[in-house]
């Protein structure tokens, strides 16, 4: 455990995923080739170069930059630095090979190993969780358009708060989370609760670059997803609520509009939104 991780601020969670990112197995890692490297790097120290040149960065502009760049790495928010302001792009060039859902990028927050869950279910919650009800419900199809039986939802989302569990230490471990395990018709339906927008944490020096330069820190509402099926090549996603806040200006830049839920208010009280999703073959 990290001083951050038990840090009851808001940059507590932002540091907390590098925790969550060394403890996971992540792909990829030391397989590029000297070429591969080379030519990778090469081009990203160019655009450092003309950026420079073009801007006419000072030395005291140099030291600043060194500076705020120690200080992302000491308070361990790499991943929310990169995820936010990166991972998008590296997301459509994968998208441009991909058919089906739409995907989306995966974010600081995922944790592996959430509890398992029946095809309907509430996501586990604490007593009076508050936010608006939700019923998610849907169907998980091949591009052929027939059921995928047994498919996952890796399914997690931030509270009322814009708190996600693991990384804010005042909410229950695996709070929002869970694998909802489709039926034989691959159909699910998964009570939770509305999620609110999520301002990146402004106490840290990723929000300090983002004060700096005058930018506004927000992510609209999302739910992310995992989903996955024997055969099939997982999609990575997120699902946005239509009408809310940010949806036209994400931080993350992460919205596509074939990803946003019409949630439709039941005489009940609770909002209902439907989405369907497309697998293709691995
Ligand atoms: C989030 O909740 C998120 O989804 C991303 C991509 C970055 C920061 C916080
Ligand atoms: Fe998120």
């Amino acid at each position: 455990m990290t001083r951050m991780e038990n840090s009851p601020t808001a940059a507590g969670s932002g540091a907390s995923a590098t925790q969550a990112f060394r403890a996971s197995a992540r792909d990829g890692s030391g397989s590029a080739s000297p070429e591969r490297v080379s030519a990778v790097v090469t081009e990203i120290l160019r655009g450092v170069h003309r950026t420079i040149r073009e801007q006419q960065v000072s030395y005291p502009e140099f030291q600043a930059a060194k500076q705020w760049l120690i200080e992302v790495g000491e308070g361990g928010e790499w991943p929310l630095l990169l995820d936010v302001f990166v991972e998008h792009e590296v997301e459509a060039v994968a998208a441009a090979t991909q058919q089906g859902t739409k995907g989306s990028i995966l974010g600081p927050y995922y944790l592996p190993d959430a509890e398992k869950l029946p095809a309907v279910t509430e996501l586990p919650m604490r007593d009076g969780e508050p936010g608006t009800p939700l019923v998610f419900t849907g169907q998980v199809r091949d591009v052929g358009g027939d059921p995928v039986p047994g498919a996952e939802l890796d399914i997690w989302h931030a509270d009322r708060e814009g708190y996600y569990s693991g990384f804010a230490p005042h909410i229950p471990d695996g709070n929002l989370r869970g694998v909802v395990v489709c039926d034989g018709q691959g159909r699910f339906e998964i009570s939770t609760i509305e999620p609110a927008p999520y301002r990146i944490p402004t106490d840290g020096p990723t929000g300090k670059l983002i004060e700096s330069a005058g930018w506004h820190p927000w992510r609209p509402a999302h739910l992310h997803l995992l989903v996955r099926a024997t055969g099939f090549r997982p999609i990575t996603t997120q699902l946005y609520f239509a009408g809310g806040d940010w949806l036209d200006s994400d931080v993350a830049e992460a919205t596509k509009p074939e990803l946003i839920l019409e949630p439709v208010p039941q005489p009940d009280g609770r909002n209902r939104a439907e989405y369907d999703f497309v697998l293709e073959p691995a």
